[in-house]
């Protein structure tokens, strides 16, 4: 009957890479193509700048404030937590999230500090629980491609000796997670945004069927 069809749930999807990977055009490219398609889309990013949490991120990262590592680590979750509800509703009202960078980030990050006691492990904890993402893409870079693309940015963490720390950790995090698509970020905008493309239509359609049950 008109009015009681169930609503299809949205996908949570994220990107994920080092600075200068190209997240943010190709959020935006996956977002446009997603509309076409006639997902209805919505787009975040993590830090979340404007809520409180995220203005004292935004002051430690513009380096006008210092932290300790592990207290700025459990801020940087709990600005997640703080949006994590409104995400579970928007799914559930059928609106696709596109999110520029996650808890892979949040852990990543943190453990590439020279911190013996944060390490991987630890400061995955607290992203223990938060939503799901259906699919993670990371735009995978090499050193190389990033000296290219030259110039880092004035913000903590935009350093050769962090990026490389968090180019193998990302590598090592994405080892033992599912549903994650390396992309090769190393294309041209168009080819890169094909790939993803490819791999998001391929995690939408799987939510739409049921899946075979497995030995
Ligand atoms: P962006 O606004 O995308 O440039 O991200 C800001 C910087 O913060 C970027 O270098 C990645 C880093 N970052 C993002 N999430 C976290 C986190 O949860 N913990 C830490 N330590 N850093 C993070
Ligand atoms: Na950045
Ligand atoms: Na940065």
């Amino acid at each position: 009957h008109a009015g009681h069809e169930l609503t299809r749930r949205g996908a949570l999807l994220v990107v994920e890479g080092l600075d200068r990977a190209g997240k943010s055009s190709q959020c935006e490219k996956l977002g446009d193509y997603l509309s076409q398609q006639g997902h209805t889309v919505k787009y975040i990013r993590f830090p979340d700048r404007t809520t409180p949490i995220g203005k004292l991120i935004d002051s430690y990262l513009r380096g006008s404030t210092n932290q300790e590592d592990h207290s700025i680590h459990l801020l940087f979750s709990a600005n997640r937590w703080e949006i994590a509800k409104s995400i579970q509703e928007d799914i559930s009202n059928g609106i696709t999230i596109i999110v520029d960078r996650y808890s892979y980030s949040g852990a990543v990050y943190s453990a590439a500090k020279a911190n013996p006691t944060l390490s991987l492990e630890w400061a995955w904890q607290p992203e223990i629980g938060l939503p799901r993402p259906d699919l993670c893409l990371f735009l995978s870079i090499s050193a190389e491609e990033a000296a290219k693309r030259g110039g880092y940015g004035a913000e903590r963490y935009e350093n050769e000796t962090m990026q490389t720390r968090v180019r193998e950790l990302f590598r090592s995090l994405f080892n033992r997670q599912e549903d994650v698509a390396i992309i090769n970020a190393g294309k041209s905008l168009k080819e890169v945004s094909k790939d993803i493309q490819v791999a998001v239509s391929k995690c939408v359609e799987r939510l739409n069927v049921i899946g075979p049950l497995r030995v």
